[in-house]
């Protein structure tokens, strides 16, 4: 959650045409102020600041943006993180040929001042999001497990799972750490990527013998598979069939390959998730994909709330920026409408696993860890399968302040009817 203000400085203060720094923090304070009033209903109360820097002067006729975002939720204080850029500066150069009215866009904003603090609001003055209002704080957090992929081998991590009872076992030591869905894959018996229908229950099989997580199949699969073989998940019928299936909405380079998602098949994919009772999550790993899923819902391949999946830093497609982020949840929520609230996970690639995670837990969003996705636990130590990556991904969510999904909290959120 953040918000930005931008303002002119009109107010110069000292000697030099400068201002003073209690006018940054000001533009804090009202910044502080929109982010209690998103987070609480309520303009809440500034206690204290941990820390201020300025770093660079400030002279009347700037422009200084100032951006806040919530980093931590207390039960009653919310932790705040605070950055000042001067954008635009008048040019004062005498005899350089400029009017005196002239002013630069700056390149490179400057950070002028940084500050963290913490608001509170009292328990009494927080109040309830009225329908279709976009305030409030966010839901425990849902932590996927992608504990296998079609990609990551045991050359290059040892820990990979493969077989039906390794699948299960990671997937009960994902869920003992705090994960309540398994994005699924299965291999052949050489290791190799499958989606073959019997290898998907046989792992179902032995997953649910293990745990009640949720399990939701690939239909992504890997690189060079049909349609029809992606689609051997959706299948499965009865007390063998999966909860949830990933639906791949655009097509990208993946690394040096072409992970292809041809509309008509986006389509027919969509049909078939949907036949099949199952809940998507709509794999976004670029910003068009999400004009896809405009177009998917209003032809009522998908409906609302969607679940999406952000999976940043493939080699190819959008990469892993907190910023990149933001966007895409600022334009996720674009596509609700009153009533319906989509919820979004993160997955970031490699080296941009925990950070993303971190960056999701602070904006009120959802984590998918696993070897899938990243095989170290930090820079050279590979991580003894899954599991750790999820314990890692808990605490940093719960450094936040955020609290944790259980699997009965994930399936009532996630596996709730369409509403729109
Ligand atoms: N293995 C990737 C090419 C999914 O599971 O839906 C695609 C993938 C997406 O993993
Ligand atoms: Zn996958």
């Amino acid at each position: 959650m953040h918000s930005v203000i931008r303002l002119r400085m009109s107010r110069a203060h000292y000697g030099g045409n400068l201002v003073d720094g209690a006018q940054i923090l000001e533009l804090f304070g009202d910044v502080a102020t929109e982010l209690c009033i998103r987070a609480d209903g309520d303009e809440g109360l500034f206690r204290a600041y941990d820390s201020v820097e300025f770093l660079a002067p400030v002279y009347a006729g700037d422009f200084i943006e100032a951006r806040g975002e919530i980093v931590g939720w207390g039960r009653t204080s919310l932790k705040m993180r605070f950055t000042a850029h001067k954008v635009i500066a008048p040019l004062f150069e005498v005899g350089a040929g400029y009017a005196p009215s002239s002013a630069e866009l700056l390149r490179e904003p400057v950070l002028v001042c940084k500050a963290s603090g913490t608001c509170v609001v009292p328990n009494e003055f927080r109040r309830k999001a009225r329908p279709g209002e976009r305030i409030g704080r966010p839901e425990p957090c849902i932590v996927t497990a992608a504990i296998v992929g079609a990609e990551t081998t045991r050359e290059q991590n040892p820990h990979l799972p493969i077989t039906p009872a390794e699948l299960a076992e990671e997937a009960a030591r994902c869920a003992q750490a705090g994960a309540s869905v398994i994005h699924l894959h299965v291999r052949d018996d050489h290791g190799g990527a499958s989606q073959e229908r019997e290898r998907f229950r046989a792992a179902i099989r032995a997953i649910r013998a293990r745990t009640d997580v949720i399990v939701q199949v690939s239909t992504g699969g890997a690189v060079g598979m049909s349609i029809e073989e992606r689609c051997g998940g959706l299948a499965l019928h009865g007390s063998d069939a999966p909860e949830m299936a990933t639906l791949n909405v655009g097509t990208i380079n993946f690394g040096d390959d072409i992970f292809v998602n041809k509309r008509q098949d986006t389509m027919e994919v969509a049909r078939r998730i949907a036949a099949a009772g199952l809940q998507p999550e709509v794999e976004i790993y670029d910003l068009g994909h999400l004009d896809i899923a405009a177009e998917l819902i209003e032809k009522g391949f998908l409906h609302l709330p969607l679940h999406v999946q952000f999976v940043l830093g493939v080699r190819g497609a959008l990469s892993a920026s907190r910023r990149n982020l933001e966007l895409l949840v600022e334009r996720l929520h674009d596509l609700d409408r009153p009533g319906s609230r989509s919820t979004w996970g993160v997955a970031g690639i490699g080296r941009h696993q925990f950070p993303l995670a971190e960056a999701a837990a602070e904006l009120g969003g959802n984590i998918r860890v696993g070897l899938e996705d990243n095989i170290f636990l930090e820079k050279g130590v590979l991580a003894q399968g899954s599991a750790p990556l999820v314990e890692k991904a808990v605490a940093l969510a719960q450094r936040t302040g955020r609290t944790i999904a259980t699997v009965a909290e994930a399936r009532a959120r996630l596996l709730a009817a369409a509403t729109v």
